[in-house]
């Protein structure tokens, strides 16, 4: 393996890819259960969530965390399933940082 090439695995083992996952706006769910939400998968404070809640209804989209691609899709898996337990469309998606 080149030198390059090595110092290039080495360094994507140390630093995966991170993925912005972002909370997406809709008309039907709750404000409530939003900030739910952000507080029991995203580990956010009641202040954060609201805060983020917000931005999403106003501006359509909220960032929510950064974190690597199995875990973001790890997080928007269990938010589709408690909301649609729920009986709420609301959607999540992630960006490659
Ligand atoms: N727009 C929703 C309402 O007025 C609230 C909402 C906020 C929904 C953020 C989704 O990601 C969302 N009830």
């Amino acid at each position: 393996m080149s030198y390059q090439l090595e110092n290039e695995t080495n360094l994507a083992l140390q630093y995966p890819k991170q993925y912005k996952v972002y909370l997406l706006n809709d008309d039907y769910t709750t404000m409530e259960f939003v900030i739910d939400v952000l507080m029991s998968i995203f580990h956010k404070t009641y202040k954060e969530a609201e805060a983020i809640m917000l931005e999403v209804h106003n501006n359509n989209k909220g960032l929510c965390g950064i974190y690597p691609h199995e875990i973001a899709e790890t997080k928007i898996m269990q938010l589709t399933k408690k909301a649609k337990e729920h009986g709420f469309p609301l959607k999540a998606t992630m960006e490659e940082e």
